[in-house]
């Protein structure tokens, strides 16, 4: 334990850093680092297990900055407690090519957990992580070997406490009693537009004690010993999260600027730097850590100590426990099971002889079914719709505050929530999360989706309901835009499958894949194709020759999922009428892209310039594959409220319709 004035040089290193990386970057948030200095000095010091000589160290304790811009107080930490973030990298603070993004981007080689910024969905990751961990431990510990036992802790500000997805997830949070979540709310009464008071009055300690918190209220944030003393009671209280709030100022320690907002996203300006370095009593030069300081930081030798302690404990487990520790092992690594290979194809080859109708959200439950009992860390849930998204599968157990160990969450209808809890799970380790819920509401989930595809997480969104073809619930709940919308996020697989075939392969390759999957699935019945043992072997590569004609094609039907027996039906019309037309189902445009080029020239070969994709959706993604000669059959407006049928019926998606659409395409010179 370090006396108050020496805590206060600690933490005054931090406010350094932060203003002087922003100074020199002339962008960035400076309030928040020095606001927040003092308890991010405690509990690093204190608390916090970790081992910066090993990022990956699974039995780590888990920290997230959810107010993500104040990132340099995450970069200053990490440099002075000796992960591999160099001066250098604090210099090169938010530019192109740095390791010191503007806000933290997900890189555990330098211990940064998560990629934070849009706020509140730190707080949700943390909930996922603290989450994991105790089902990690209901499953792996042992009497007398705990050896998965560590803490979540997230700094969070006022945004965060705005932000609904907060309430999502810490509503969950605490019907979840999940005891090793600690959170610090940065309570500086400042956000961007100045003083929260017009337009933030929240009882927060309130708010959190209804969702069953432990709340600590009026810790002094600039106070090691108030903010000791919290942590403390947040570490007596085992079964609930606790809500440390903690007041501070934003801006801490530069004299004309604390305390406003003017501190919050800008340089301080050299003049204000240079005052707060007089008032804060700092006389080093900027990007200088004196050595007396850097010591007092240095965190490597208790880190080894402490993980080569653990390891004695995981040894120990190993030699008794020799199967559970080799799985443990396996999944915090994140490799699938031996043997998993041989799963697949068994179950592959069997969803290949599938005959008659079926919605594919059924199709899926069966993969499900298949490949979840192999797969114990394949974490199921649904934003309450599990009869309707068929996540459920027969190995589902439901996870709950007093059994933890379960392998499906009931995350209630919180779909944003759902999302970030998921990343956060995936974040941690050791199970693979997916969700379900209607394929229109992933707007609601939408930017935790793209914050999985950022981060490249191996989260799988179970979407079903995939177009106008649900039916009666009509157009608040019939996707039209949402399948190209999705389609175009950067590192996001989507499939949409035509049956249970293709639903085998796409659940394969969501679980083989590193980075996330959306599974966009039927609720209405549609029939199985026949496929040679080749065709069978191509779906994997994200479309394929379905059916094709004698000789060379003049004609390509493109489809997906309910469109592709449409499609198949339209070209046998076509064919009777003298055409040859083939048809390619295309269940991931994203992974077809992805295969070679001679491949994709066999499957759309550029000397067939006549095209029509069909799709219930809307138009725009396929335009790059049906080029300027071909023609599209989507959506152009909102569905309606009818029997699903009819609504296909009505909006085109008729053979009379395909036909026609190709033979005008066909007639055009
Ligand atoms: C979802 C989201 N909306 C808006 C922003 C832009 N933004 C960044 S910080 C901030 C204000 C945050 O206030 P607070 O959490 O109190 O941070 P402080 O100023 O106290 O550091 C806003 C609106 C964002 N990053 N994420
Ligand atoms: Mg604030």
């Amino acid at each position: 334990m370090s006396t108050s004035s020496h805590r206060r040089l600690l933490a005054n290193a931090i406010r350094a850093l932060a203003m002087d990386a922003v100074q020199k970057a002339n962008s960035g948030h400076p309030g928040m680092p020095m606001g927040m200095a003092d308890i991010a000095e405690v509990l690093w010091n204190d608390h916090l297990k970790h081992n910066p000589g090993n990022p990956h160290w699974p039995d780590r304790d888990r920290f997230v900055i959810s107010n993500g811009h104040g990132s340099m107080l995450l970069y200053a930490l990490l440099n002075l407690t000796g992960y591999p973030l160099t001066m250098d990298d604090i210099r090169g603070f938010r530019q192109l090519g740095s390791h010191t993004a503007g806000h933290p981007e997900h890189d555990l080689h330098l211990g940064i957990e998560t990629t934070t910024g849009p706020l509140g969905q730190g707080l949700a990751n943390a909930v996922g992580m603290a989450l994991t961990e105790k089902n990690l431990a209901a499953n792996f510990n042992r009497p007398g070997h705990e050896i998965v036992d560590h803490r979540t802790w997230v700094f969070l500000g006022d945004g965060c406490l705005m932000e609904g997805v907060s309430h999502e997830a810490c509503s969950l949070a605490g019907t979840l009693k999940l005891g090793k979540l600690t959170a610090f709310y940065d309570d500086n009464g400042i956000s961007i537009d100045g003083e929260v008071h017009g337009w933030f009055t929240d009882d927060t300690p309130k708010r959190f004690e209804a969702y069953g918190w432990h709340v600590v209220r009026d810790v002094d944030g600039h106070d090691p010993q108030a903010v000791e003393a919290a942590i403390a009671a947040a570490l007596s209280v085992t079964d609930r999260p606790s809500l440390l709030c903690c007041k501070t100022i934003i801006g801490f320690g530069a004299p004309n600027k604390q305390g406003t907002e003017s501190t919050h996203g800008a340089a301080l300006g050299v003049d204000e730097v240079a005052a707060a370095r007089k008032h804060l009593g700092w006389t080093s030069e900027p990007f200088v850590i004196p050595d007396e300081i850097r010591r007092g930081w240095d965190a490597r030798a208790r880190g080894a100590e402490a993980e080569g302690a653990w390891q004695k404990r995981f040894n120990a487990y190993a030699a008794q426990f020799p199967e559970l520790a080799a799985d443990y092992q396996r999944r915090v690594e994140g490799r699938l099971p031996a043997g998993w290979s041989d799963v697949v194809k068994a179950h592959v080859a069997q969803a290949a002889q599938a005959t008659g109708s079926l919605a594919t959200r059924q199709c899926s439950q069966q993969s499900l079914n298949a490949y979840g009992p192999g797969l114990p860390e394949l974490f199921g849930g649904s934003a309450d719709l599990t009869p309707s998204n068929n996540t459920n599968r027969k190995d589902s157990k439901t996870l709950t505050a007093t059994d933890v160990s379960g392998n499906y969450l009931h995350y209630g209808v919180r779909e944003f929530g759902m999302a970030a809890i998921m990343n956060g799970i995936a974040l941690h380790g050791g199970l693979i999360p997916y969700g379900g819920t209607f394929l229109v509401f992933s707007d609601y989930a939408r930017n935790g989706m793209r914050m999985s595809a950022i981060m490249k997480q191996r989260v799988i969104y179970v979407m079903t309901h995939d177009s106008i073809g649900l039916g009666e619930d009509g157009p608040t709940h019939q996707p039209v835009e949402h399948i190209p919308s999705l389609r175009i996020i950067p590192n996001m697989t989507l499939w949409r499958p035509c049956d249970a075939l293709e639903t085998a392969v796409a659940w394969s390759d969501a679980i083989e894949r590193h980075g996330p999957t959306i599974l966009a699935l039927t609720r209405q019945a549609i029939p199985a194709q026949t496929r040679s043992a080749a065709q069978v072997e191509a779906v994997r590569r994200g479309g394929y020759v379905l059916k094709d004609c004698e000789g060379a094609p003049e004609l390509i039907l493109i489809a997906t999922g309910s469109e592709v027996a449409l499609a198949v039906d339209a070209a046998q019309v076509l064919q009777q009428k003298g055409r040859r037309v083939r048809v390619v189902s295309m269940p991931c445009t994203s992974v077809f892209d992805a295969q070679d080029a001679a491949y994709r020239e066999q499957v759309l070969p550029r000397a067939v310039e006549k095209r029509v994709a069909i799709e219930a959706a809307a138009p725009e993604t396929w335009w790059r594959y049906v080029g300027t000669r071909g023609a599209v059959v989507a959506m152009h407006s909102f569905g309606a409220s009818g029997v699903g049928k009819d609504l296909f019926r009505h909006f085109g998606f008729t053979v009379d319709n395909v036909v026609s659409t190709a033979e005008r395409v066909l007639s055009e010179k």
